[in-house]
Order: structure tokens, then sequence, then C-alpha cells
């Protein structure tokens, strides 16, 4: 396993993701996938992280599978479920924000690897592509539900039976990212992001997500429950403490993220 094909560096308490093989679009082989896995393990485990940034290096983010190879890998189902599955539950298990970077084309489970991420910024340059119909396959990595629970039936029919390019602006406008912006602030933009998301509650947030998540499948009145458990939960961490004593004294809250 190359750990050049996925860089991991830390600045303050982010962990900086980037799929580093331009030359195919950071496609990914079967090292890669194991170098993914590893990292992130070892994001899951660094308690001090607090928000992941996702990005591609070059000027795609991810073509998906990389298919250099040829249709050659045996049983499709197998190899899904012990790659790109166990990748976006990875991601959508962290206890942490994950701020997705998309700078260049991400198509195939490169899209849904980005759609997997709790934020997508996007430059306006670039597009999303459910490429897989293209080359006769169904959509994976959690395409065929997170696509149709963003934009509705009619959108997700067009994007996962047609495998046209989506561009980032009407992606946004469609609601499947959360922002496009010049391709020239997009690093910027997604940084500022990230460094919002890890100066917050993080214990809060991680709550949130799992909210989300569960939001898709549970009734109104199980989604009561949930959120009369999880305020149990994040009513005896130190930032909310931190939180209600920020308020009185009339400063700024100083989260650590507990
Ligand atoms: O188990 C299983 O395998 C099933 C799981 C499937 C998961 C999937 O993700 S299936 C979908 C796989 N991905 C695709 O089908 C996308 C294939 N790529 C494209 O359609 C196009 O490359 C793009 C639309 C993404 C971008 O087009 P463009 O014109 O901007 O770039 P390009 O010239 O096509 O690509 C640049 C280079 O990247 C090129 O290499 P070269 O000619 O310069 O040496 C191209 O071959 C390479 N590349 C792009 N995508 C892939 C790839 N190499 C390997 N695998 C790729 N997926």
């Amino acid at each position: 396993m190359s750990a050049d094909s996925i860089l991991l560096e830390r600045r303050d308490s982010i962990a900086r993701v980037t799929l580093n093989r331009p030359d195919v679009l950071n496609s990914f082989d079967h090292a890669m996938v194991g170098r993914m896995l590893a990292v992130l393990a070892e994001v899951q485990a660094d308690r001090s992280i607090r928000a992941m940034y996702l990005t591609g290096a070059g000027r795609g983010f991810c073509a998906g599978q990389d298919i250099s190879g040829g249709a050659t890998i045996g049983d499709y189902g197998e190899h899904v479920e012990n790659s790109w599955n166990r990748i976006v539950r990875g991601i959508r298990g962290l206890e942490v924000p994950v701020i997705c970077a998309v700078g260049g084309v991400a198509a195939g489970a490169g899209a849904n690897l980005a759609l997997a991420c709790d934020f997508v910024v996007a430059a306006e340059e670039t597009a999303f592509i459910q490429a897989f119909v293209n080359i006769g396959l169904v959509p994976d990595s959690g395409g065929s539900w997170i696509v149709p629970h963003l934009v509705g039936p009619a959108r997700a029919a067009a994007l996962l039976m047609l495998g046209d390019k989506l561009p980032a602006k009407q992606a946004a406008e469609w609601g499947l990212i959360h922002r496009a912006v010049p391709a020239a602030s997009l690093e910027q933009e997604a940084w500022a992001l990230a460094a919002r998301l890890a100066a917050m509650p993080t214990l809060a947030l991680g709550l949130i997500k799992k909210m989300i998540s569960a939001a898709a499948t549970n009734s109104y009145l199980e989604q009561l429950t949930l959120e009369a458990g999880y305020q149990s939960i994040a009513g005896r961490s130190r930032d909310h403490l931190e939180g209600v004593a920020a308020f009185r004294e009339k400063r700024k809250p100083a989260f650590e993220g507990r």
C-alpha cells in the first residue's frame, strides 16, 4: 500500500486528506482503497482531530474505480462491499465533520465519495457525473440512496440513468452539494468552513451528523426520542457548560470539542 496515493497531513486540529493519483484523475486502485481505509481509521482514532478536509490533487477530484486494467475484477459485488462500501461507511461514521473540496471532475464512485461527506464545496467550473451507466454498471457507494434523497426521484433518474455531467453550479442549485464557488477561491472557502467547524462543539456536531442520517428512515416520533437521548449526552458535555457560560459572560465561547 503506497502512502503517497493518499496524503494525510495535520493542520491544527484538521486532518487534510488528499487523493493523490492525479494522472488517472485520482481513481482508486486496490492499494489506494487500503490506504484510504487506514487514513480513515487514523482520523477516527485521533481524538484531537476536530474536522476532516478531503480533496484531490491535480485537475480532477476522483474518477471512481480505476478501470484502466479492463473489466477483469471478478465479482464486482464483493469488490464493492470490500472497498467502496467500507470507505463511504467510514466517512459517514466519522464523528467529526467532513468537508469535501471538489476542484475537478467527480465521476462514478468518486462523485459518491464526495456526496458521502457532510459538506461539499465545489469549483463552479467542474461537474459531477454518475458515470456508472456509461460503462454498463449501476450506481454504488451510496449513490442510489443519496442522490434521490437529495434531489428527488425525477432529477435522480436523469442523473443516474443518463450519466450526463451535472455542472457544480446546478448541483448546488439542486441541493446536491453545499456550495459552488469560483475555482480561484475554492481552497480558501472550503478551508475556512473546515476551520469554522473545527472550532465548534465537536461532540454536538457528531451527534447532529447521526441525527441527520437517522432522519432519513426514522418517523417524526422516533426522531423526537432520538433527540431527547442525544440532548442528554450533549447536555453533559463541557462544551455545553462553556457555551452557556460564554453567553452569560457576553464573550465568544472557546469550545474544546468535548
Ligand atoms: O468493482 C467495480 O469495479 C465496480 C465499481 C465501480 C465504481 C465506479 O466508480 S464505476 C465508474 C468508473 N469511472 C468511470 O467510468 C469514469 C471514467 N472516466 C471518464 O469518464 C472521464 O475520464 C472523465 C469524464 C471522468 C473525465 O474526462 P476528461 O476528458 O476530463 O479526462 P480523460 O482524458 O478522460 O482522463 C484523464 C486521464 O485519466 C486519462 O489518462 P491518459 O489518457 O491521460 O493516460 C484517463 O484514461 C484517466 N482516467 C480517467 N478516469 C479513469 C482513468 N483511468 C483509470 N480509471 C478511471 N476511472
